[in-house]
């Protein structure tokens, strides 16, 4: 059986769902309970995974301890960045199966999952080759009380063991952003993927054996979260600091377990982006940003813009435009080029946005595009679709204003002026991502210091330098991944003081 059948990606497993093992010291094994992983597109059953249990996320700690003590944790940084590059080159081996892999897991548009998910895997291994290789170290020269003189500098070490619990929305894209900093400072990895999207982090585990990476450096395990893999990860004292992506109660519920290890924690969390379209933007690129910071993925990227500010002069303008193009947004099947709309990951999800769809309507909001669930009359009906959702004339108090929803839904409300556009955004309990549509140089900068957020975009959206700062702020996270700020969390800095006299 070919596990990565590209009729996976229409939702069907024509041999019967293949079989997805855990990862542990370099052999595949399958001890454990199985769960069912269901098509988004179909509803039908593409993969059996097995679960890891408490004793297989025990051998997982002690596999990767034992590789930090074995030839993986005496390689220098250069050699690490040789081991990471290999590892890029195998996945872009690897390409059309782990494109085959993402799509059967998230029914997304194979024409994404070939320009953004896939490619940033192999991005994300190749800049942190490069910024490990060319990282510097503080260095002091100071004077003794003797009018001597000592010599201080940093020395990066890794930090151990580390837990990469990563969610279903961009899964090899995620959990490669985590594990790539991890791997380049010299860490071991035990690794959870979401329960939705097992099937690319199984595909990375055959990709980091082929690459050379030591035994027990790279460890995959299957499962829940609470009285699952997730908690039993966490919880392990074995673990030395966790690496988290996720909702915002899942982070409450992890530094809760981590705070007995006082395991260091980095948190990437939900969302409630705000876009701001000043009257001065260039309309056409506000309105065409939009439907992608809006609609992209099925509206399940945390960096989605789930509210939008239009100064009112073109307040009518820009929402009827926005609604028309979000009426037209191609469905099909996901390996159809054209294809522009996708499911959302599961049943339970749905039922979540179709839900938030309903309290928007309970609020008061007009809905100005989509706000149900499409028709197909074919296998599509099994699957998890919604319709891209237009909302206005709620006020910035409506639950619909504030929860984040992680759909393909967006809610257009007029603002006056400058200060009451950024009030309206920063009226939050999120702080992660905003983007400004204007012509206006002075207020594109002022933006990016008015706006809580841990990202301001200013006419893009999504467009990321992987050497960056990223993270939110308030219940959008804790601590920045990207470039040097990846090592400082993926490595301990040891200061070494010599007296020269
Ligand atoms: P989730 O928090 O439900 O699950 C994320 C991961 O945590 C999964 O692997 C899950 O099994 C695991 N998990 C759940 N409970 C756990 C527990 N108690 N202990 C240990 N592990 C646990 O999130 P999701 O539904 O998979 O993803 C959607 C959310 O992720 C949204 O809120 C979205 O905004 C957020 N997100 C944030 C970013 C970012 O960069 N800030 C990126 C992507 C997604
Ligand atoms: O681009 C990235 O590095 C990143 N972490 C994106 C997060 C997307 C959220 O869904």
């Amino acid at each position: 059986m070919n596990l990565w059948d590209p009729r996976l990606m229409a939702g069907q497993a024509p041999d019967g769902p293949g079989l997805l093992r855990n990862f542990v010291g370099g052999s595949f094994v399958d001890a454990g309970t199985r769960f069912t992983k269901r098509s988004p597109v179909t509803g039908a059953p593409v993969f059996e995974v097995v679960e890891a249990d408490e004793s297989t996320v025990d051998e997982a700690v002690t596999a990767a301890r034992a590789a930090l003590r074995g030839p993986w944790g005496r390689l220098g940084e250069r050699e690490r960045a040789e081991v990471l590059r290999r590892v890029a080159d195998e996945l872009e081996r690897r390409f059309d199966d782990l494109v085959a892999a993402e799509v059967a897991d998230t029914g997304k548009a194979i024409s994404q999952a070939r320009t953004l998910d896939i490619p940033r895997g192999a991005a994300n291994f190749r800049a942190f080759a490069e910024i490990v290789a060319t990282a510097p170290t503080e260095s002091f020269t100071t004077v003794t009380a003797t009018g001597g003189r000592a010599l201080n500098y940093a020395v990066r070490k890794p930090v151990g063991v580390v837990a990469v619990i990563v969610p279903w929305n961009l899964p090899l894209l995620l959990l490669t952003w985590k594990v790539a900093p991890a791997l380049a400072c010299g860490n071991a990895v035990i690794v959870k993927p979401s329960e939705e999207t097992p099937a690319s982090a199984t595909l990375l585990a055959e990709v980091m054996a082929a690459a050379g990476v030591p035994d027990g450096v790279f460890n995959l395990v299957h499962g829940f979260g609470p009285g699952s893999a997730g908690e039993f990860l966490t919880r392990h004292p074995g673990v030395d600091a966790i690496t988290f992506t996720g909702e915002s109660a899942t982070g409450s519920a992890i530094m809760r377990a981590a705070a007995d290890g006082v395991k260091a924690v980095s948190f990437e969390l939900g969302g409630k982006n705000a876009g701001l379209v000043f009257a001065d933007a260039d309309l056409d690129a506000a309105v065409a940003g939009s439907v992608r910071s809006s609609f992209t993925n099925g509206g399940q990227v945390c960096l989605c813009t789930e509210r939008i500010y239009v100064q009112r002069p073109v307040f009518e303008e820009f929402t009827a435009r926005l609604a028309k193009r979000a009426d037209e947004l191609a469905y099909g099947w996901p390996a159809d080029e054209a294809t522009a709309n996708m499911p959302l990951i599961s049943h339970p999800h749905r039922d979540k946005v179709l839900g938030h769809y309903e309290l928007a309507r309970t609020e008061g909001a007009e809905v100005r595009a989509g706000g149900g669930v499409p028709r197909f009359g074919d296998a599509r009906d099994g699957g998890a679709y919604v319709q891209p959702t237009v909302l206005t004339g709620l006020g910035p108090d409506a639950r619909t204003n504030r929860e984040e929803i992680f759909g393909p839904v967006v809610h257009v409300a007029p603002f006056d002026d400058e200060e009451e556009a950024y009030a309206l955004a920063n009226g939050t309990d999120y702080g992660l991502a905003a983007t400004v549509w204007t012509r206006d140089v002075g207020r594109a900068h002022r933006a990016g210091s008015r706006l809580d957020a841990g990202i301001v975009w200013v006419n893009t959206w999504f467009l990321r330098d992987l050497r960056t700062p990223f993270g939110g702020v308030k219940a959008s996270g804790i601590g920045r991944e990207g470039g040097l700020h990846s090592l400082d969390f993926y490595s301990e800095l040891t200061n070494v003081c010599v007296d020269l006299s």
